[in-house]
């Protein structure tokens, strides 16, 4: 059983949220959430130990450990893929660099078990569009995918060199209302939620009919915790295993939303982000997940727009948005 645990990146879009979601498993003196920028929500600073830390500071990084007696790591940190294409050699840096400072670190210190995300990104134009196998081609043409097929590559790696404990997730595009997304090319299936409360319209950067799979947040919560508590014995897989929910278009979002507000319009100007959008699967096969670790999505389109409208739409009554 692992009791101290080292969030890395906790102020992000995820992390922001999986930290209160691990403090509920192991406590909230027990989840250490840290990030190169510290200005954590109070619901986090009041309610658990917190830290400002620059993964790429191995010293620090050691220092936390040691201090906390850490003996897991969640590793969040990294640059999404639209802001990883604008420069791609910082998001070489970060990602890969921060990558190896986690898992050396951790090797040499013996931390038990270790989650390090991975991306529908790994994936390229080479890779089988439609129910994206588990086991399949991994040329993607990003930077920022390059180093998520790099970081699985190490993850697996370090299990079968070191015997050590390591899992990741390929994430879809996650959809949440709490903390905004950090520069990713799914991000328009936030912005979409925001732009239809305060506005009922919204131009999008895809072209309506981009399809690409996607999960709402706590979906996400409960595959990072199922899969961090899983029996390791049980994984054939460790640092990639795909997991779907949903898949949708942008006219099909906006479809959705329009069950809810009639009068929403949505117009598409693509940018950049379109070529990242279009090398990315459509649809993914999670039954390596589903028979390993038990995974199960509970949201579906139409429960997801229906939730994040209605929280939303409560921020923007109390003027927060
Ligand atoms: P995010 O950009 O919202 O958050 C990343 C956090 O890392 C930020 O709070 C940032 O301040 C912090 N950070 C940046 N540089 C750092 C450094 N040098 N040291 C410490 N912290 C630093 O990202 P996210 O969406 O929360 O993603 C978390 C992980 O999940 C990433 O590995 C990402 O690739 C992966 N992922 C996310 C999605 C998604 O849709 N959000 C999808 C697939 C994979
Ligand atoms: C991005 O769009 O870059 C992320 C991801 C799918 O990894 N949301």
């Amino acid at each position: 059983m692992i009791k101290k645990l080292l969030i890395i990146g906790a102020n992000g879009q995820i992390g922001s949220e999986l930290t209160l979601a691990f403090r509920k498993i192991y406590g909230n003196d027990n989840v250490i959430a840290t990030d190169l920028n510290p200005a954590f929500k109070a619901e986090i600073t009041d309610n658990g130990p917190t830290d400002q830390l620059d993964v790429l500071d191995r010293a620090k990084l050691e220092m936390l450990i040691d201090k906390h007696q850490i003996d897991g790591i969640i590793h969040l940190a990294a640059i999404l893929s639209a802001v990883g294409e604008k420069n791609p050699q910082f998001a070489w840096n970060l990602n890969m660099n921060g990558t190896m400072n986690v898992l050396e670190v951790a090797r040499e210190k013996g931390i038990k078990r270790i989650f390090i995300p991975s991306s529908i990104a790994a994936f390229g134009p080479t890779t089988p569009f439609d129910h994206t196998p588990q086991d399949t081609i991994l040329q993607p043409s990003t930077m920022y995918g390059v180093t998520k097929v790099a970081g699985e590559l190490l993850g697996d790696y370090y299990v079968q060199k070191y015997g050590m404990d390591i899992r990741g997730l390929r994430y879809p595009g996650i959809i949440s209302n709490d903390t905004l997304p950090g520069g990713g090319t799914t991000d328009y299936a936030v912005a979409i939620f925001y732009d239809a409360v305060k506005h009922g319209k919204y131009e999008c950067f895809l072209k309506e009919d981009t399809r690409l799979p996607m999960m709402y947040m706590p979906d996400c919560l409960k595959a990072t915790t199922d899969l961090f508590l899983a029996d390791f014995g049980k994984l054939k897989h460790h640092a990639g295993f795909n997991v779907g929910a949903f898949s949708v278009t942008p006219k099909e979002l906006a479809a959705s939303i329009r069950k809810f507000i009639p009068n929403f319009e949505i117009t598409y100007k693509p940018d950049f982000r379109q070529a990242i959008a279009d090398s990315w699967p459509n649809s993914i096969d999670d039954s390596a997940a589903r028979e390993e670790w038990g995974w199960k999505p509970e949201y579906d389109l139409d429960a997801m727009t229906e939730d994040m409208l209605r929280v939303i739409g409560e921020k923007h009554k109390k003027g927060l948005i």
